[in-house]
């Protein structure tokens, strides 16, 4: 396995439209916690939130988890789609149709990378609602590479009925 001699600083989105969202959710964190070389750091409040894309779709959960790893991007990369696929992901559906589980590397410290595979940070958070809310609730602090501060990127995303879910 290919290992980081240092730690990072990776965040996960995670999102979920189907089979009871809030438990994929829950269960995702769980999985994560499991992920070698790495440990859960925090993570955010669940929020449900208006889908992106074709609007016939379910209303999601979203949630964003702060790792603290030593695998490199692309080892991370694969044990979250294992994770996804775990968890009944399909990949056969229509673009941006609703999904069991996604689980997507939002930013992995202070690193930018683009190309067929993935492309870190991920090039929704910008304007994504459900990215930015709880990434801002678990790093008041963070500076996103190409982006710049959390602090000043999710005040101005509007918030689109984007609610927090009490546990
Ligand atoms: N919409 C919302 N609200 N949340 C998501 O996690 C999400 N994920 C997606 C698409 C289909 C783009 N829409 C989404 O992949």
């Amino acid at each position: 396995m290919m290992r980081n001699q240092f730690i990072t600083d990776a965040y996960i989105g995670i999102g979920s439209n189907l089979q009871n969202p809030f438990f994929q959710v829950a269960g995702a964190m769980e999985q994560l916690a499991l992920i070698e070389h790495s440990e859960l750091h925090s993570f955010s409040s669940l929020y449900s939130s208006r889908p992106m894309g074709p609007p016939d779709q379910p209303p999601y959960v979203n949630a964003v988890a702060w790792l603290k790893t030593r695998l490199a991007v692309h080892p991370l990369l694969l044990k979250l789609q294992a994770i996804e696929n775990e968890q009944g992901r399909t990949r056969d559906g229509e673009r941006w149709g609703p999904r069991t589980l996604d689980l997507d590397i939002l930013v992995y410290g202070n690193y930018s990378l683009k190309n067929q595979v993935l492309t870190v940070p991920h090039p929704g958070i910008k304007s994504r609602e459900f990215v930015l809310y709880p990434l801002h609730e678990v790093n008041k602090n963070l500076m996103i590479p190409n982006l710049g501060a959390i602090h000043r990127l999710q005040p101005r995303c509007y918030a689109n009925g984007l609610t927090r879910l009490s546990l």
